[in-house]
C-alpha cells in the first residue's frame, strides 16, 4: 500500500521531508499540501504536482489523504495535531509538539480518547545511526551505570527571528529529548550557565551557554548550546560511564589528504549531518502509519520535551535550579 500524505506548512524542513520521500524513500506520496500563505500554496503544489489548499482543515478532511505531516510552526501544531486526531490519520508532527506543556496535555487526552497512539514527534537524533549505537552500549550494561553525558550543540549561524528563549526551546530542545531517550530516564532538573559571549550574535541572545541537567538516578549532563560560531554544524556527545566512555565519531562525512596535511570537511547544517537519522525516522513513520502502528516519539515525549524547556526558558533568566514537574505518565504511554 502506498500511504498518501498531505503535509502542512511545507516550508525549508517540510520541502526537504518531500525530497527525501520522493527519491529515497519508498511506500509514501505526497498528494496534498496546505500553507496559510497563498502564495507559498501556489508555488509549492505546482513544484511538486499536488492539491494546494489554503487550509489546513481541508487538508486534514481530504478523503484522498491517509496520513499528515505538520512542518508548520509550533504555536500552530496543538490544533492541526487534535484535528488529524480526530479524523483517525496518523500524524507525524515537526518538534516542538506544541509550545506549551498544557497544550500537550490537551493533545494526550484527544489521543486517549482516540484509544490509538496516532501521534510522532520528528525528534530525528533517536534515528541516528551513531547515537542509536551508543545506546546499544550503554543499555547493555557492558560499561555499568553512565554518570555524566556532555553534549556540544553548534550552529554556524540563526537566523534573525531567532529569539532568546530559542536556544532552549527550538535548539536544546533536541539533546532535552535525546537525553531521555538515551538514559530512559526523565529530567528532574535544569540550570542555565552563562559564560563569557561571542561578539558574533544579536546582541539579545546569550549565545554561547551551557544547559545542566539532571536525571532522576543522578546522571549529571551537560549541553553547550553555541549557535553562531561562524564555522560548522557541529554536533557531539559524550557518555562517561562506570568502565568506558561512548563518543559520537566526528561529524565529517569525508577526511580530505593533501600538501596542508589532513582535515575534515564539517557538515554546515542538520539536512547534511542527520540526513540518514531523517530518511530512516521518515521511512519507519510511513511504514508504522500504513500498517496502523506508531514509532519515534509519543506526544507523551513531546510533552515531557515542553515541561524541560519551560523550566529551561526559567533557568535562563533564574540564579540557580529550576524544577522539571511533570504529571504522573498516563498507562498508556508507558
Ligand atoms: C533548528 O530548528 C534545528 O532543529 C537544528 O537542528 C538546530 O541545530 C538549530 O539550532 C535549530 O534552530
Amino acid at each position: 500500500m502506498t500511504l498518501r500524505i498531505g503535509m502542512i506548512g511545507p516550508g525549508g524542513m517540510g520541502q526537504a521531508h518531500i525530497d527525501r520521500i520522493n527519491t529515497v524513500i519508498a511506500g509514501g506520496q505526497l498528494v496534498a499540501i496546505s500553507d496559510i500563505a497563498p502564495d507559498n500554496v501556489a508555488t509549492v503544489s505546482a513544484k511538486y504536482g499536488v492539491t494546494g489548499y489554503n487550509s489546513s482543515a481541508e487538508l486534514i478532511g481530504d478523503p484522498q489523504v491517509d496520513a499528515v505531516m505538520i512542518c508548520s510552526y509550533g504555536p500552530a501544531h496543538k490544533d492541526d495535531v487534535i484535528a488529524c486526531i480526530e479524523a483517525g490519520k496518523p500524524v507525524f508532527c515537526e518538534k516542538p509538539l506544541t509550545p506549551t506543556a498544557a497544550e500537550a496535555i490537551e493533545i494526550m487526552e484527544a489521543e486517549q480518547n482516540a484509544g490509538r497512539k496516532l501521534v510522532t514527534v520528528g525528534f530525528m537524533r533517536r534515528f541516528d545511526e551513531s547515537y542509536q549505537q551508543m545506546k546499544a552500549i550503554l543499555d547493555s550494561g557492558e560499561v555499568g551505570e553512565t554518570l555524566i553525558i556532555h553534549n556540544r550543540h553548534r550552529n554556524p549561524t540563526v537566523p534573525q527571528h531567532y529569539t532568546w528563549d530559542m536556544a532552549i526551546n527550538d535548539t536544546a530542545i533536541h539533546e532535552i529529548d535525546t537525553m531521555r531517550w538515551l538514559t530512559g530516564e526523565e529530567i528532574v532538573a535544569v540550570r542555565v550557565d552563562k559564560p563569557k559571549k561571542t561578539t558574533h550574535r544579536f546582541e539579545h541572545l546569550q549565545d554561547p551557554l551551557i544547559l545542566i541537567m539532571e536525571t532522576q538516578s543522578g546522571i549529571w549532563i551537560d549541553d553547550e548550546v553555541f549557535v553562531n560560531n561562524q564555522h560548522a554544524y557541529d554536533i557531539q556527545c559524550e557518555a562517561v560511564a562506570e568502565t568506558g566512555t561512548i563518543r559520537l565519531s566526528d561529524q565529517h562525512k569525508i577526511e580530505r589528504t593533501g600538501t596542508v596535511g589532513r582535515s575534515n570537511v564539517l557538515t554546515m547544517d542538520h539536512n547534511q549531518r542527520f540526513w540518514g537519522a531523517f530518511v530512516t525516522e521518515v521511512r519507519q513513520w510511513i511504514h508504522a502509519a500504513a500498517a496502523g502502528e506508531h514509532t519515534g516519539s509519543s506526544s507523551w515525549d513531546g510533552y515531557a520535551a515542553a515541561v524541560v524547556c519551560d523550566a529551561g526558558v526559567q533557568a535562563l533568566t533564574a540564579d540557580g535550579k529550576v524544577a522539571v514537574e511533570l504529571i504522573d505518565k498516563p498507562a498508556f504511554y508507558a
